[in-house]
């Protein structure tokens, strides 16, 4: 045990002990190629940000609920635990007895953290649904567009597409890649709920090292691997499906299109290739055509065709591109190009989402359960699309437009946040901000002093993935992982877990909600039940105490009896795929159907209401940060190090900056239609000039709180960027790009004080290490 207990995260596993007071973490053996987030995590959990005490805010304390524009700038005042169970409590029965379920917002969108028994969404769904339900939310802000127009095309989600070809089977048969978005290797260090081995950035290698050439279509060049034939062909973002559209012209136009896969497996060819050629618009889709539209060269477009149909072409498309508006074109367009091609089935040949994406893609598929708590059953119908959040609590009752049906915004008196951080993930932040006036209450259960919690009425501290125990999985991973506690939680927090069963018990279902088991019982219950059903398929895992005293179990590699594509190839009459036609939808007559001018019948190239402008002439890139998860552990080292003077690093090509006066290191103030933040210059050649790059994930540090329109002192790019959905079909979110003005900073540097706490904050305890027994709901109700 010198090294550490075993636990995991979603950036892989890892040990954990306490010395001294003092938290260290070291990469589990488990994993060659760990990566640097760990070094995130042993810091930020004793950080002075971690919320110890529960905490109201004190206007609601002293007037009631009710809406509030105090919010985010009033005080906070600390309760005991019995006091906040019994307001949280008498809150959710008002509300509940007012304005029935529905006015519970639960959606509590975001990652949390790594465990199958503590999932903070699987907690909170559960619970709201022992006492009655609430209104949720559906899909993802990460594949929001995929996930609904993929079903139409290919009548399966994402996760049925994202994984089918695996690397081995790149390595073994693609010889080109065209890589929509890159290939970057930073974004695959996670996957939800852990990744035990990261080895795609190897596999990828490996596979380039071999000899397959990859076209790396992408505004920066950080997204290309490295390696002999390796392209960059930088392109202006937002513009893949114009690029798309002249790659299939010069296919169909020099026949290298596969007339007879296009007849038999595809629906509606004609009328894409009528639109291609011109023949519906009388524009005919030509490299000339797109070259004016992408920035990138026609004759690089005819070579790269021809470069297609001489191939085992895979075309791939990150799911960045579809979290902009009109996101549902680009897979699209995407799966027709591969058609027009022919080759789509066959092995390493055809369409992929994802890759470079997230750790799990490419991964041989497993098809194994994993342990799961159940949630029971939720009777209220009321749902957004997840990033409507904002336009909902503005706009209560109102209609909005979702994938062909007509839908009312709940009148959501209560939010409820467990496990996500909306300051990080959702766009427009000033919006958000007057949104958040809107409900009677806000609840927010966190480990960690973020921008949501500070928004809160009701602050619940939780403890973190170190401070319980757990299981740890994910989809495709090949272990499932004991998840020992390493110390006890600091101060009064408690796992959401404790936090839910008191609340259950105030409210007269504690019974319901525990089924009166400890962590320990559940944790033992849900593997039991996973091993079980492991069992009708054929595998063996271990009894739990063997795999707890073990730390880790490997899973079986079930056999691979369908592939979806590969079968449709083949045989499109036996395996005909869940479209209306049964086949693959270039051309959609349900689309269609709905009349949505902002996603017709067929892929389109639609260009953006807000494009580059005189005013914000840059398109900004808001993409996934390299040092961290989201908005995750930002004041541990590894993000620290990759911060300009404190304030989150923007990319920018030297021509741009030498024309603003920006040099490296420069304080940047960025702004757009929708708001500004400062940050730190750095200049680099590795973006396409026009363009300057901003991660997600800086935490949000208003330089006046009490203004919602405040800039950010820090750079959260959420403070810039548009708060509106992909189109009326999936109202995804489109937090990709936005166009923005960049500006040297004047006058003194304000400071940056993003991760201290409140004022009122109670202060940091040193770690306790936890005494190893297992912790049973009654040690804390009777504390
Ligand atoms: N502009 C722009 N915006 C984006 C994106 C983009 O590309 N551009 N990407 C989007 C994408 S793909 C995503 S997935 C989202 C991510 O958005 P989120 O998933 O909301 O971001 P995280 O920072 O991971 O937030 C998780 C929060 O859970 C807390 N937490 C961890 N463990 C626990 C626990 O046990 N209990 C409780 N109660 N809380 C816990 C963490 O402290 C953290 O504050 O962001 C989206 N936002
Ligand atoms: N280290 C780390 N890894 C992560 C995450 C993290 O926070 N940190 N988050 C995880 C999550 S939740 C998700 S959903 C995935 C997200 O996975 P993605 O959405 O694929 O990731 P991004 O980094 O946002 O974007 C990838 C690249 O797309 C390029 N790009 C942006 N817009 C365009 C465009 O219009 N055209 C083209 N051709 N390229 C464009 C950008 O240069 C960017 O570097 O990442 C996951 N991986
Ligand atoms: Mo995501």
């Amino acid at each position: 045990m010198s090294t550490g207990r075993p636990t995991s995260s979603h950036w892989g596993p890892l040990r954990a002990r306490v010395e001294d007071g003092q938290l260290s973490i070291v990469p589990h053996e488990i994993d060659s190629c760990p990566s640097s987030l760990l070094r995130n995590m042993g810091p930020a959990n004793g950080h002075a940000a971690r919320i110890h005490h529960p905490m109201v805010r004190r206007g609601w304390l002293e007037n009631g609920s009710g809406p509030s524009q105090a919010r985010g700038r009033d005080e906070f005042v600390r309760v005991e635990w019995p006091e906040l169970v019994a307001l949280l409590a008498a809150e959710l029965d008002r509300v509940i007895d007012l304005h029935g379920n529905a006015a519970i917002f639960g959606g509590s969108y975001g990652w949390g953290s790594a465990g199958r028994f503590h999932h903070p969404q699987s907690q909170v769904h559960r619970f709201l649904n022992t006492v009655g339900g609430y209104a949720r939310s559906v899909n993802t802000y990460s594949t929001g567009a995929s996930s609904v127009i993929l079903p139409h095309v290919l009548g399966a989600g994402v996760d049925a597409v994202h994984g089918l070809t695996g690397w081995s089977v790149l390595a073994e048969h693609t010889t080109l890649i065209v890589a929509f978005g890159g290939l970057p290797a930073r974004n695959m260090a996670v996957a939800p709920g852990g990744i035990t081995r990261h080895r795609g950035a190897a596999a990828l290698r490996q596979i380039i090292g071999d000899g397959t050439a990859v076209v790396a279509v992408t505004p920066s060049r950080a997204d290309c691997p490295d390696g002999p034939d390796v392209r960059w062909c930088p392109i202006d973002p937002g513009t893949d499906v114009a690029m798309m559209l002249a790659l299939a012209w010069v296919l169909i136009t020099g026949h290298l299109h596969d007339t007879e896969f296009l007849r038999t497996r595809c629906a509606g060819y004609d009328r894409l290739e009528a639109y291609v050629l011109g023949l519906e618009d009388g524009v005919p889709k030509t490299p000339e055509w797109a070259e004016v539209i992408t920035g990138v060269a026609a004759a690089e477009i005819y070579t790269l065709a021809a470069r297609m149909a001489a191939n085992r072409t895979f075309v791939s498309v990150t799911w960045s591109l579809q979290r902009a508006q009109h996101g549902e074109q680009p897979p699209w367009a995407a799966v027709a190009l591969a058609a027009v091609l022919g080759q789509i089935g066959m092995p390493g040949g055809g369409f992929g989402h994802g890759y470079g994406s997230m750790g799990d893609v490419g991964l041989p598929q497993r098809r194994n359960p994993l342990p799961t708590l159940p949630q029971g059953r939720n009777p209220v119908g009321a749902f957004i699309p997840v990033a409507r959040i904002a336009d909902m609590l503005l706009n209560p009752g109102a209609h909005f437009e979702y994938n062909g049906g007509v839908h009312r915004y709940p009148d959501a008196r209560l939010v409820y946040w467990c496990g996500g951080n909306p300051f990080h993930h959702h766009q427009h932040i000033g919006r958000l901000r007057r949104a958040l006036a809107m409900p009677d209450t806000v609840v927010v259960h966190e480990p960690f002093w973020t921008a949501t919690a500070r928004h809160a009425d009701i602050v619940v501290p939780s403890a973190t993935s170190l401070e319980r125990s757990d299981i740890g999985a994910s989809r495709n991973d090949p272990c499932l992982h004991a998840m020992h506690q390493t110390c006890d939680p600091p101060g009064d927090a408690r796992t959401d877990y404790e936090t839910f069963s008191e609340l259950a018990a105030a409210m007269g279902v504690r019974s319901a909600f525990t089924e009166d088991a400890s962590e320990r019982d559940w944790l033992r219950r849900i593997y039991e039940r996973w091993r079980r059903q492991l069992a009708g398929q054929g595998a063996a895992p271990p009894p739990f105490e063997e795999f707890w005293n073990a730390g880790h179990t490997e899973l079986p590699e079930l056999p691979d009896d369908e592939v979806m594509l590969r079968d449709f190839a083949r045989d499109p009459e036996t395996y005909r795929l869940s479209t209306p036609s049964g086949r693959i939808e270039l051309f959609s007559e349900t689309i269609q159907s709905f009349g949505y001018d902002d996603c017709p019948g067929h892929p389109t190239w639609l260009p953006p209401d807000a494009g580059p402008s005189a005013k914000y002439p840059l398109t900004l890139l808001a993409s996934q940060p390299a040092n961290r998860l989201h908005s995750q552990m930002d004041m541990g080292p590894a993000s620290q190090e990759g911060k300009v003077n404190g304030r989150e690093p923007m990319l920018m090509h030297p021509e741009d900056a030498a024309s603003r006066e920006i040099a490296p290191g420069s304080i940047v103030v960025i702004s757009s239609a929708q708001g500004s933040c400062l940050a730190g210059a750095v200049l680099t050649d590795d973006i396409k000039k026009g363009c300057v790059q901003l991660s997600t994930g800086a935490w949000y540090a208003p330089l006046d709180p009490s203004d919602v329109d405040s800039p950010c002192g820090h750079g959260n790019v959420n403070t810039l960027t548009v708060d509106r959905g992909t189109s009326r079909l999936a109202q995804g979110c489109t937090g990709q790009l936005v166009s923005v003005d960049v500006r040297r900073h004047q006058g003194p540097a304000p400071a940056v004080s993003a991760h201290a706490p409140p004022r009122d904050a109670v202060p940091n305890p040193p770690a306790r290490p936890c005494d190893g027994r297992p912790r049973s709901v009654e040690d804390r109700s009777t504390k």
